[in-house]
């Protein structure tokens, strides 16, 4: 039977990804951690771990007896960006410490890199699975450092290490915080609240997104496929849509035909968008995994308003 301890379990993928694999592997299966007391989420086993407290992480996982860890536990571009070396030391420093756990406990590991991982010399249309990553922000030096880190601990401590090269991530379950994308959610929560949005990315700005519950398939799918077909097993690109303001926003006008969106960009976190691919190719995961989206943009807009709806 699967055991799993999942970091960053408060945050945008963590809280969804604890209910999902609940449901599927049993509620006593899946450890929640996070760095400080959850609420609801603690229907099950909730352990307050910090991350870049090596001993804490090892005794959680020798106490439960884990065999999967799922690391999400880590501050996002905008935030990082802001605190680059506090990002250092919880990104990077976390991550070696999960990565010793797994490693010692002989656990199967996931953690999520992100198309941050590229940056402006990588081509921005159609970007390959590998290609030029140099990327211009923190986060991005810790997604690229993180990806080859995990291959690493694979290559020479054969340690199933797996991840995935997430785009914006779009919910409306777990408001986000501190990234890039956070625009594509905070828009549908201001269009069914003031049916307006001002964003702080630029019309024209394309990023790649993608709507939670295909994330959470993703990581599922991945974790459960065969290791033997996993030639890029820790950074695959996954997407579902790339669009740009005026677009989701024509989108929610659909309805909501009062709709409006305004525009007050914030240099930072366009610089951060800027730096990012317009469009992955996500052929690898598809071949080596099977991976699908099954939500584009109509579908997607049609879900997140009409759960809003009912939960704002
Ligand atoms: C961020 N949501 O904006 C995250 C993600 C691709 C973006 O990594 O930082």
């Amino acid at each position: 039977m699967k055991k799993i301890l999942i970091t960053g379990a408060l945050g945008q993928i963590g809280s969804e990804l604890v209910i999902k694999m609940r449901k599927i592997y049993g509620m006593n299966n899946v450890v929640a951690t996070d760095i400080r007391m959850g609420d609801d989420i603690q229907l099950g086993p909730f352990e307050i771990v910090d991350v870049t407290d090596p001993a804490a992480i090892y005794d959680v996982a020798k106490k439960h007896n884990v065999d999967t860890f799922i690391h999400l536990a880590a501050l996002l571009s905008a935030t990082a960006e802001a605190k680059p070396l506090l990002a250092w030391n919880i990104n990077m420093g976390g991550l070696v410490n999960a990565l010793e756990v797994a490693r010692e406990l002989n656990c199967k590991f996931f953690t999520p890199s992100s198309i941050g991982a590229f940056g402006p010399s990588t081509p921005k249309i159609n970007t390959p699975q590998n290609t030029i990553q140099r990327p211009t922000t923190m986060y991005g030096v810790n997604k690229v450092s993180g990806e080859l880190l995990c291959d690493y601990y694979f290559n020479k401590f054969g340690v199933d290490t797996r991840g995935l090269r997430f785009p914006g991530l779009i919910s409306y379950m777990t408001p986000p915080g501190g990234g890039t994308t956070d625009y594509s959610v905070e828009i549908f929560y201001e269009a069914i609240k003031n049916k307006a949005y001002t964003s702080y990315i630029d019309k024209g700005t394309y990023m790649d997104m993608m709507y939670m519950p295909d994330a959470l398939n993703a990581i599922v799918d991945l974790m459960e496929a065969d290791p033997t077909k996993l030639i890029n097993r820790n950074a695959y690109n996954v997407t579902a849509m790339s669009f740009e303001p005026e677009q989701i926003a024509s989108e929610i006008k659909q309805h909501i035909p009062e709709f409006k969106i305004a525009y007050k960009v914030d240099p930072v976190r366009q610089a951060i968008a800027e730096s990012w691919p317009e469009s992955i190719d996500p052929s690898a995961a598809k071949r080596e995994w099977g991976f699908k989206a099954t939500f584009d943009l109509p579908k997607m807009t049609e879900d997140m308003l009409s759960k809003l709806a009912v939960t704002c």
